[in-house]
């Protein structure tokens, strides 16, 4: 059924897979040079931190070829200032950003990239949670004039071969479609701020209990409105003072889940302050303006196949958060109104983490896609997505 992954070390689909490694290996089992490609292709490593070309040619071929909804009407277009942050976290490992060219005119054919990250997995048996180094994959990618010649492969194990050779032998990732085997799968959610764009952009439409309104937009439009101000007292921008007491309350809140990250002051850091149109970060200050609770999102706008009208969905994604002076749902409120004021058109979320404890609440309705978590080289029970407190970018 699956000619490559039924060779790796994934779930296979048995009733119940261990925990723990499903294969074990050594540093000296692992090739010391690059997995063979064709004749016509090679491995490049493009510098995404230093030089801003290369940065632009991994932009331009995940802007053409990445990831699109079912129906083909949206496609993701990361920005250079996203990568840049989503690639060269603390301890990031260059050679693990890899890129595949043509020998000839050196155009990027294909990409994908690891990142390191500490993971926390408790055991399905209760107590306490396993930390493991693992490398996080994402941005998966082929150009669409190189599909089905099975380069996707020869990525994954070229990668999988730079993780190793570090003496890394887990990983966890994520995809929208199903692959052996999930440990979670999760829902997408979104909310509406500008349903006029998202109705003339097909992303959504009016529902039909509206028709029997005079005017169905207008009514749309003032069902989905929002604060134009916070309304938590103390709820400012993150700022680089707030970094220790944001790694604080941050890993208490994410240790009650199954799978979720754990964070040093310097990922924090990286991952969490403030970047413009990349990453938005506010806290709850106390009178002290010590931070008590901490709410994020970050900037991923889609291009907008085929419409005259407009190019691009301004869409905002929930990312980490920790409530605890206030419910999420009120937080999360407070994230609609920054969001709405930043000029986003939606507001995207996934069931993981509590977020179902604001979906219904701030309005937020079904998607038709999902994602899938997958860990590569180690036995997990399937468990429910809320016990998921993991965000993959
Ligand atoms: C990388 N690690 O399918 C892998 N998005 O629902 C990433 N649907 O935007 C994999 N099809 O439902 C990512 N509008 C997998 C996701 C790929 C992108 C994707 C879905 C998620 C999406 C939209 C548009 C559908 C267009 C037709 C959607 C309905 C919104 C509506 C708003 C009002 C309340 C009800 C819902």
């Amino acid at each position: 059924m699956h000619e490559f992954w039924s060779t790796q070390p994934v779930p296979q689909g048995e009733k119940e897979a261990q925990e723990g490694p499903l294969e074990k290996k050594t540093v000296d089992d692992v090739p010391k040079s690059p997995y063979p490609i064709a004749s016509v292709l090679e491995w490049w490593v493009p510098d995404v931190l230093e030089s801003e070309d290369d940065l632009r040619q991994i932009y331009e071929l995940l802007r053409d070829n990445y990831v699109e909804d079912d129906d083909s009407m949206f496609r993701f277009n990361y920005s250079h200032a996203f990568l840049k942050w989503a690639l060269t976290p603390p301890g990031y490992v260059k050679e693990w950003h890899v890129a595949v060219r043509r020998k000839n005119d050196k155009s990027v054919v294909a990409f994908i990239s690891g990142i390191p990250i500490d993971i926390a997995v408790k055991p399905s048996a209760g107590g306490d949670a396993e930390v493991r180094k693992m490398c996080e994959i994402n941005f998966l990618c082929i150009h669409k004039r190189l599909r089905e010649k099975k380069l996707a492969p020869i990525l994954i194990k070229e990668v999988t071969r730079r993780v190793n050779v570090l003496d890394i032998w887990q990983a966890v990732y994520t995809a929208g479609i199903v692959l052996p085997t999930p440990f979670t799968s999760a829902q997408y959610f979104h909310r509406s701020l500008n349903p006029e764009k998202l109705v003339a952009i097909r992303f959504s439409r009016i529902p039909p209990q509206y028709e029997k309104f005079q005017n169905p937009m207008q009514m749309m439009k003032r069902n989905y409105a929002v604060p134009n101000a916070p309304a938590v007292r103390g709820f400012r921008e993150m700022e680089a003072g707030d970094v220790p007491a944001v790694k604080s309350i941050l890993n208490a809140s994410l240790a009650k889940f199954s799978v979720a990250p754990t964070f040093t002051e310097e990922e924090v850091h990286h991952w969490l302050l403030p970047r413009e149109g990349v990453v938005f970060s506010f806290v709850v200050a106390d009178s002290n303006n010590v931070a008590t609770d901490f709410v994020s999102f970050y900037s991923l706008p889609s291009t907008v196949i085929g419409n005259s009208k407009y190019n691009e969905l301004n869409a905002a994604y929930t990312y980490y958060y920790s409530a605890n002076t206030v419910p999420i749902k009120v937080l999360m409120g407070d994230v609609l109104s920054a969001a709405k004021a930043k000029g986003f058109d939606v507001v995207n979320t996934l069931d993981i983490l509590d977020n179902k404890e604001f979906l219904q609440d701030l309005k937020f309705g079904p998607g038709d896609g999902n994602l899938h978590y997958y860990f590569y080289n180690w036995g997990y029970p399937i468990v429910q997505p809320k016990s998921v407190g993991l965000v993959m970018l």
